[in-house]
């Protein structure tokens, strides 16, 4: 328990130091300024080309990833088994992209990717050095030179929706969300006749993949919400309730069960690692409910904690046969 504590405490402290820094203004960040964090914590990554960029067409990008004295960052740790996860989305939240830049050495990223209409995108790159902690970094990208006015999402009036041959529903109760409280959101995935599939693949070490953004008219790190579903295993080894059925199994518990002081080793523990605490809803996935999730045919639970009210963009990304689909959901919490 006590190491329990020590974590949550940890990330605390973290979460309360990276939410300073995120507070920055974004009216003073010119396109080929450095993105994300104005504030004097902040990295100094860029990304490139940022303006007059070419709808429609396949475009390279290269990311420099520098700390706060502008110095590269030149290692780095890998997370969900990549070294950087992008997500590129435009203001109305329409178009959404997940993509894995390749590391060149030096804080050095290229990704190709094609960005479909004019308008203004916003990339929102996640990565962790090695030996910190995860880091969401923003950079504004312009597509054309007319900028259509932006319509921002409205909540779904059905969270059961149809994705190719698949009815997918968003198992959630926005009333019971309560602000930085863990709250588990389910995908519940049947076919056409009504099934329960039962042939998810991993992607990216887990079950599925989900990046919530919180819906605003200026988009910054603080708004990128990200969680991974319960690992089944471990979430049993996390079981700190003991109030299942079943009696706890010490021996499941190679990090939670040690009595003695030593600080937890997050990288061992997938289903906190990486939740630095940046943000609030980046702690959440998973492990620290302790809840023991057994798998459910179907459906994938994820876990997160929602910053206040507001209006939220879900997209839920999972494997099947080889391929990736992606669900997406507009809540109001
Ligand atoms: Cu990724």
């Amino acid at each position: 328990m006590k190491c329990i504590l020590f974590a949550t405490a940890t990330l605390l402290l973290a979460f309360s130091l990276n939410l300073s820094a995120s507070a920055h203004d974004p009216e003073k960040m010119g396109d080929m300024a450095p993105m994300g964090d104005m504030s004097k914590t902040a990295q100094k990554t860029t990304m490139l080309p940022s303006t007059n960029l070419m709808s429609g067409q396949p475009q390279k990008f290269t990311i420099q990833v520098r700390s706060a004295n502008s110095k590269p960052i030149n290692n780095f740790q890998i997370q969900h088994e990549k070294l950087m996860h992008l997500i590129l989305v435009n203001s109305d939240l329409t178009s959404f992209q997940h993509v894995h830049p390749t590391y060149l050495g030096k804080g050095k990223f290229q990704v190709t990717a094609t960005l479909p209409a004019n308008g203004t995108y916003t990339a929102f790159v996640d990565y962790v050095p090695k030996g910190s902690t995860q880091k969401v970094e923003i950079a504004t990208l312009k597509v054309g030179k007319t900028v259509a006015e932006t319509i921002l999402p409205v909540p779904d009036s059905t969270l059961s929706k149809t994705f190719g041959d698949l009815d997918i529903s968003l198992l959630l109760d926005p009333k019971t969300v309560r602000p930085n409280q863990e709250v588990p959101i389910t995908f519940e995935m049947k076919d056409a006749s009504g099934k329960p599939i039962t042939d998810l693949q991993p992607y990216l070490g887990a079950m599925g993949h989900l990046v919530i953004i919180k819906v605003a008219p200026v988009l910054t790190a603080a708004n990128y919400l990200h969680a991974h579903p319960e690992d089944h295993d471990h979430s049993s080894g996390m079981n700190m309730s003991g109030m299942g059925s079943q009696p706890m199994d010490m021996s499941k518990m190679p990090t939670m069960g040690n009595k003695d002081s030593k600080p937890m080793d997050m990288s061992k523990m997938p289903a906190m690692g990486g939740k630095d605490g940046k943000m609030p809803a980046m702690s959440g996935m998973g492990g620290m409910s302790g809840m023991a999730m057994k798998p459910v045919p179907g459906q994938v639970t994820f876990e997160t904690q929602f910053p206040g009210p507001g209006t939220y963009r879900l997209w839920g990304q999972f494997q099947r046969a080889g391929k990736v689909f992606t669900a997406d959901f507009t809540i109001s919490i």
